[in-house]
């Protein structure tokens, strides 16, 4: 089996590989009536593309999404929004030396080991620019979350490597750097980090936080649809994603009962080590959510692998990488937070009116 169909009212379906003409999806589900222009899909889908800094890929997509169906007169009409984007500058040469080899740490191996076929052009399907329409489906999550609730979202980049990003809180500055770090003051230390990496042909991983305001109580679906288990899966199918933490996460295991629990006074919770979800129903405070994304696997420095064959090879990957894929990771973490509390808030209405 595949899956490549997230939700359960607000259904969303992507296709599309790295290299293919273009990449797409059909969104079902949203209700009637939400304005929607492309204007809007262009600023999110600019946040998290290719060739903004030195310190991402320098593949050079344009990212402009295509409408094909469901909006009408610049508002959604209830119907299947198709969404495209075209695939203009692959560069698909860059792959030919590892068609039959496995890089190792990618998803080259399993995806070799399940369909007996592989896209091994830019990762086919297991790249990361099939997370282009999660952005896109994210836009129209985020604008009737904001709408109906007033829920904001906002992402920010909380680890890279070693550095800490996250001591200063200042969310104005996380999007004046191109690493969405909330402290300004870390930022030539991750330029240099970054530059050295790039240099030495390695890679590094990445922790992204998100946090959603204004998200009303009530959401999640005990005991199999629970809303911190839909944000677990939701966030572990991102590309690279190796953990999710809801809240206080794996710190939990050293606190004790008494630090832990958020006390509850008559004016709202005292602390929020739950992150904002209790029982798996949301409890009103703010939904918060980290992500830890792997380093990536694509590296022009040689190493052990075998062939399709079983063939013992040295592998190389040549061509343009993200030596950190967490650097462009917050938008799209942002938009999985937006698309499962869109399909709860409806799954939520359909229940519960
Ligand atoms: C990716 C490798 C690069 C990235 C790509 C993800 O693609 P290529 O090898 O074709 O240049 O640029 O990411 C995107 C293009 C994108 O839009 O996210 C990989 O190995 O996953």
């Amino acid at each position: 089996m595949s899956d490549n169909t997230f939700g359960r009212l607000f259904r969303m379906t992507t296709f599309g590989e790295s290299h293919g003409p273009s990449i797409g999806c059909v969104i079902d589900g949203c209700p009637p009536g939400l304005e929607i222009d492309a204007a809007e899909f262009r600023q999110a889908l600019l946040r998290r593309a290719t060739g903004k800094s030195r310190h991402t890929s320098q593949r050079k997509e344009k990212d402009k999404v295509q409408i094909l169906s469901g909006v009408f007169e610049g508002r959604t009409t209830g119907t299947p929004i198709a969404l495209l984007i075209e695939n203009t500058d692959a560069r698909s040469r860059d792959y030919s030396d590892i068609a039959e080899k496995f890089r190792p740490g990618h998803a080259d191996y399993t995806y070799w080991k399940k369909y007996g076929i592989r896209d091994y052009k830019g990762g086919g399907r297991s790249s990361a620019r099939e997370t282009t329409m999660r952005v896109a489906a994210g836009v129209i999550a985020k604008k009737y979350l904001q709408q109906q609730f007033g829920i904001e979202i906002q992402g920010w980049l909380a680890q890279l490597g070693p550095i800490r990003t996250d001591n200063v809180m200042d969310m104005d500055a996380i999007e004046s750097n191109p690493f969405f770090s909330p402290d300004v003051s870390v930022v030539p230390e991750l330029e240099d980090y970054m530059d050295k990496l790039r240099k030495s042909g390695d890679s590094c991983g990445a922790r992204i936080s998100v946090s959603a305001t204004n998200v009303p109580a009530g959401l999640g679906e005990p005991v199999y649809g629970k809303l911190d288990a839909d944000l677990a899966s939701a966030m572990m199918s991102i590309n690279a994603a190796k953990a999710v933490e809801i809240g206080a996460g794996f710190d939990c295991v050293a606190q004790l009962g008494t630090e832990h629990r958020d006390e509850i006074t008559p004016d709202g919770f005292i602390g929020n080590h739950a992150g904002g979800v209790l029982g798996g129903i949301s409890s009103g405070q703010d939904v918060r959510v980290s992500v830890a994304f792997k380093p990536t696997s694509s590296l022009r420095i040689p190493c052990r692998s075998i062939d399709i064959n079983g063939n013992e090879i040295e592998v190389i990957t040549r061509g343009r990488h993200d030596p950190c894929v967490g650097i462009r990771a917050t938008p799209i973490v942002e938009a999985m937070l937006a698309l499962v509390l869109m399909d709860h808030v409806l799954r939520q209405r359909a229940q519960n009116g």
